[in-house]
């Protein structure tokens, strides 16, 4: 059995170009796309995702829905709504742990064993990246803790060089 540091990559990477069973998107609550990582992936997986998006009808922050991935390597996209930072005081910390935790029940229930992340709310929603990826971090070490039988594989996509050192400061401490 690998401990759960073992089951966490760290990557440099463009998430729409990673061979995982699932991505998640960093969405908005109408869930019809937007600019950063969700644009990036409206633009790549073409345009059923948008209409299977609008049947979903929308998505409240903290919570996740699901769709199939179309032109993406990825089988199915994973859409989760992260707070907007408003200074730390307004239920930000337990609204993207929702996220994460959320994004997590779904996978499982659609048997998926790899999952890429990339830093939710850390974006145009302002949330700090070192706070934002320690949530990060904590939440998916508590999932692959709880599941150890399981082989989830879950990858942490960070989208520059700031953002991985924040990641490896964070797992450092951490483990
Ligand atoms: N691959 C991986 N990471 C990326 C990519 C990519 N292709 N593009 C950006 N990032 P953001 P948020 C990183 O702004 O803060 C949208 O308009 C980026 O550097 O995409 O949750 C939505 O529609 C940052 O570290 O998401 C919402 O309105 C992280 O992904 C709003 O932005 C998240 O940045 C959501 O804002």
């Amino acid at each position: 059995m690998q401990t759960a540091s073992a089951r966490i990559s760290l990557v440099i990477a463009d998430i729409t170009k990673l061979d995982a069973d699932a991505i998640v998107n960093a969405a908005n609550t109408s869930l019809l796309g937007g600019g950063g990582v969700d644009g990036a992936i409206h633009k790549a997986a073409g345009p059923q995702l948008l209409e299977e998006c609008r049947r979903i009808g929308g998505c409240p922050t903290g919570e996740a829905r699901i769709t199939r991935g179309y032109n993406l390597p990825a089988r199915w996209i994973i859409h989760t709504v992260g707070p907007i930072w408003r200074g730390g005081v307004d239920g930000e910390d337990e609204l993207l742990a929702s996220c994460y935790r959320n994004s997590f029940t779904l996978s499982e229930r659609h048997g998926i064993k790899s999952i890429a992340f990339p830093a939710i709310s850390a974006g145009v929603y302002g949330f700090p990246m070192e706070r934002a990826c320690r949530i990060a971090l904590r939440e998916m070490k508590a999932f692959l803790e709880k599941r150890s039988e399981m082989e989830t594989e879950i990858i942490a996509v960070c989208f520059s060089g700031s953002a991985y050192r924040c990641y490896q400061d964070a797992m450092q401490e951490l483990w």
